[in-house]
């Protein structure tokens, strides 16, 4: 049995219809609330809805839930895209904890554990903090502490959208 946190990510199409598709895809997923949030990244581009999933899968090793990831983006219509431009699916895989409940590191360029520059994106950490309020992010401390030490305008870039929801 392995757990990842897995980040979700659209700005293009149906925003949560695409986001939605990941959750109806897992088992045994627990889904963060659902956040406007403005771009990250040198491009130009509409607010994403963002979301953080943790999810188990008995079978599944890191490189399985990257295999599941680039699934959920082909289903969802992704097409080859410039790096950090609009997407109607993004899935990343933040941390994986193995069997143990230990997470699982990894500098292997093609799926880097956990995932590089979490610890600057509040559309990552906003999320996660909510559906997970004790989370550490491997090697880099507490989710809490991270938010609490990104800038303002960084932790005040994305929005809680009571109003959407992914649970199923
Ligand atoms: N994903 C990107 C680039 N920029 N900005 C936000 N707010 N949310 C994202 O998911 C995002 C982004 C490329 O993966
Ligand atoms: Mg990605
Ligand atoms: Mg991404």
């Amino acid at each position: 049995m392995t757990r990842a946190v897995l980040s979700i990510g659209s700005n293009l199409g149906d925003r949560l219809a695409n986001l939605a598709t990941v959750v109806a895809a897992l088992n045994a997923a627990r889904v963060s609330p659902v956040y406007e949030t403005a771009p990250w990244g040198p491009i130009a581009q509409d607010d994403y809805l963002n979301a953080i999933v943790v999810a188990d899968a008995p079978e599944r090793d890191a490189s399985g839930w990257l295999s599941f990831a680039h699934a959920a983006e082909q289903a969802a219509g992704r097409v080859r895209d410039v790096r950090w431009g609009p997407r109607t699916l993004d899935v990343d895989v933040v941390q994986v904890h193995d069997s143990a409940g230990a997470p699982v590191m990894s500098d292997d360029p093609a799926l880097t554990l956990p995932h590089p520059r979490t610890s600057e994106r509040a559309f990552v950490l906003v999320p996660w903090l909510a559906v997970e309020p004790d989370a550490v992010l491997a090697g880099q401390g507490t989710v809490r502490e991270l938010i609490a030490a990104l800038p303002d305008d960084e932790r005040n870039s994305v929005r809680r959208r009571d109003d959407l929801s992914l649970e199923r």
